[in-house]
């Protein structure tokens, strides 16, 4: 008998039919994620119900030298989670409970299956709020967020999701069980492990538990809404904002496919025919201050050329527009057969020479690269659509092209979503070959095998067993 199905019948005996499923259905949903990355069929998915799962299906994973593939809701974009060589799925959804949440020390205990939007809600009826809002909060889990280190609009003012994690409680290759970091909001002890697992993509370790750190809901919040007629102009905005010393807590921005995509969802805001439009968020606890901080914010994207700028105070119209900024890259999606999304990030100052090198290189290779996201952060999702599959090589030259354009402006490759399969071949050209080494070096001491998520982020070369 093969390896990978000593291991599915070694865990089914362990851990029984329902938890380890090898039907079609159950394989093929657990085998990709929202991207175009090609995957393969698992040999079955087991749905881990808690750390002792996890443990089992590693600890026999590595014995076999088999691959496993853990995932959460597999919403990624690059590939993070698919399957791509022979192997088991380990899902982590179910182990979602919410273990602890104090409010006195703001903190929250939190299982990695929990949803993220579910967790945020919970966590915000008590009054606090936990700032990372990666725009598929609706449908991702902590798990991914913590894989990723995913970021969203607030990530301006609050960071992402490793500046709210305190300690991680994580299985290794081989069964191994480690609780890393602390409950202190400081604490400089050992190696920062929980820093390195986060954004780790599922390679170094599986993580069952975290400690993630919560502030004060803030109860002051005004929306400033920014049209202008070109992309260009809302990106010299977004320089002028930060050079000024605005911090609002996100400034999102929208060429103009993204803003007809935009209020194709959210008519009735009053956004249709826009050429460009900036979204801000200002936030606090003093709702007048917050309110003068809003203005200044709007008189600045006045000043910088603006064509129309409202503040929005109604919850209920800002719930409008963030509910159809949330679908972005869904609607996108719908728009062509293919869609890639890439997640680019450039120094602030930098955003309008990238927004003109994307505009250059759509006009010359002609494919369709509709632009929108994080502009405050210098983190813009360019997205490539295509209909015809003879248009892949140019897509492919886009990419290469943006990326070339993203290193020459001082940025990197990924901002949030990851290196997954996708992006791994262009690793090095932002990475030296020794900082990769080093990087499988790590690899190593976490997976001397090399069986969890084989063939993420560092490329293919770690996992020879299949
Ligand atoms: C967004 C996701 C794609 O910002 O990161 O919409
Ligand atoms: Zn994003």
């Amino acid at each position: 008998m093969q390896p990978l199905d000593r291991a599915v019948l070694a865990l089914s005996r362990a851990l029984g039919d329902s938890v380890v499923r090898t039907d079609a259905a159950a394989c093929e949903a657990a085998a990709h994620d929202e991207s175009e990355a090609e995957w393969v069929m698992p040999a079955a998915v087991v749905g881990a119900r808690d750390a002792d799962d996890v443990a089992t299906v590693l600890r026999v994973c590595h014995d076999l030298g088999v691959a496993v593939f853990p995932r959460g809701a597999g919403t990624g974009r690059v590939g993070g989670a698919t399957v791509t060589a022979p192997g088991l799925v380990l899902d982590t959804t179910a182990i979602k409970s919410l273990d602890e949440l104090d409010t006195r020390d703001g903190l929250a205990v939190v299982g990695p299956g929990m949803v993220t939007a579910a967790f945020q809600s919970a966590v915000e009826a008590e009054g606090m709020f936990y700032p990372p809002d990666p725009q598929s909060a609706a449908w991702c889990t902590l798990g991914g967020n913590l894989a990723t280190n995913a970021g969203g609009p607030r990530a301006l003012k609050y960071g992402v999701t490793r500046d709210w994690v305190l300690g991680l409680e994580a299985v290794l290759p081989g069964g191994e069980r480690v609780s890393t970091g602390r409950s202190t909001r400081k604490g400089v002890t050992g190696y920062d492990l929980p820093a390195l697992l986060v954004g780790s993509e599922g390679t170094l370790a599986v993580i069952t538990r975290a400690t993630l750190r919560l502030t004060a809901l803030p109860t002051a919040v005004v929306g400033v809404w920014a049209r202008f007629g070109s992309v260009a102009e809302a990106g010299a905005a977004v320089v002028a904002l930060s050079v000024g010393g605005m911090r609002p807590r996100c400034v999102e921005l929208l060429d103009a496919v993204c803003c007809a995509t935009l209020s194709a969802q959210a008519a009735g805001l009053g956004l249709e025919g826009a050429g460009a439009l900036l979204v801000m968020e200002c936030d606090g606890h003093d709702a007048r201050a917050v309110e003068a901080e809003a203005e200044r914010v709007a008189e600045a994207c006045a000043a910088a050329g603006a064509e129309g700028v409202s503040l929005a105070r109604d919850p209920v119209e800002r719930e409008a527009l963030w509910a159809a900024r949330r679908v972005m890259s869904r609607a996108l999606r719908a728009r062509a057969r293919w869609k890639l999304s890439e997640d680019v990030v450039v120094p602030v100052t930098r955003v309008p020479a990238l927004l003109e090198a994307v505009r250059g290189i759509s006009a010359a290779e002609g494919v369709v690269m509709p632009t929108y996201g994080h502009a405050g952060d210098g983190n813009l999702h360019v997205n490539l659509l295509w209909d015809d599959p003879a248009a892949y090589p140019a897509v492919q030259r886009a990419i290469a092209a943006l990326f070339r354009a993203t290193l020459s402006l001082g940025g990197t490759l990924s901002g949030e979503h990851g290196i997954g399969v996708l992006k791994a071949p262009y690793l090095p050209w932002e990475q030296s070959e020794g900082l990769i080494a080093l990087q499988r070096r790590v690899k190593a001491a976490f997976d001397p095998r090399g069986v969890l998520n084989p063939g993420k982020v560092l490329g293919p070369g770690t996992h020879s067993a299949c």
